[in-house]
């Protein structure tokens, strides 16, 4: 399999951190969305990442939707997310509080760089959908005295959180403060102790290209 993109992307970064959890051999091409733009389009029409080519040529895009794919691949043992019923859902919920806040931070960075005004209200609203949204996710991980959020194992809610909260912290390093999050922050730090965390990391920079 190619996995393409830079795991400064808290979307990619789920991605690669579940395929090495899973054993998944893959090449690794670290393509900038804007730098590498056209050979992104050669895969992937939308110019995103991930974009993960399988084995067999078919390309899949969305973080989603390819890590239930390789949660298919895996089986339901293996899998970082359980098979069905209320923990399943539970998992789903959480993990779109992430990937949104995620998707927030990143048009928060991206949208006044193409802007020749920045508009303040964009920035408010985002600002405000963020850390609504924290907050969420601070009351929901303090509620659970679980080791990890959804148990004593480590599953994709896990990653989904550590990852998007790592690539707020470094792409807007005035934002997030462990006073009014303990909880994700405590979270955060656990999960990127861990080596399979470390191994998969690229300190965020935004190279726009041409
Ligand atoms: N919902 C998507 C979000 C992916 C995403 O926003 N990727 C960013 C990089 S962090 C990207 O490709 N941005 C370029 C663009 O959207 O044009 C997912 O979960 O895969």
């Amino acid at each position: 399999m190619i996995l393409i993109g830079q795991y400064d992307s808290p979307f990619v970064r789920r991605v690669a951190i579940a395929m090495r959890l899973y054993g998944m051999a893959y090449e690794h091409r670290p393509w900038a969305v804007f730098a590498d733009a056209e050979k992104i389009a050669r895969y992937n029409p939308l110019r995103r990442v991930p974009t993960l080519v399988l084995d067999d040529g078919v390309v899949l895009v969305e973080s989603f939707v390819i890590l239930d794919v390789l949660d298919e691949m895996v089986g339901e043992e293996r899998a970082l997310i359980p098979p069905s019923g209320p923990l399943r859902r539970e998992a789903l919920r959480l993990m779109a509080f992430a990937t949104g806040f995620a998707d927030k931070a990143v048009s928060l960075y991206l949208e006044p760089l193409f802007r020749k005004e920045v508009s303040e209200r964009w920035i408010a609203r985002c600002r405000e959908q963020i850390a609504d949204t924290l907050d969420v996710l601070e009351a929901d991980r303090r509620a659970r005295p679980s080791t990890h959020w959804l148990g004593e194992s480590l599953g994709h809610v896990d990653i989904a959180v550590a990852c998007s909260l790592v690539y707020l912290r470094e792409a807007h390093p005035d934002f997030f403060t462990a006073r009014r999050w303990p909880s994700l922050a405590a979270h955060t730090e656990r999960a990127e102790a861990l080596d399979d965390f470390k191994a998969i990391y690229q300190p965020f920079v935004v190279r726009l290209g041409d």
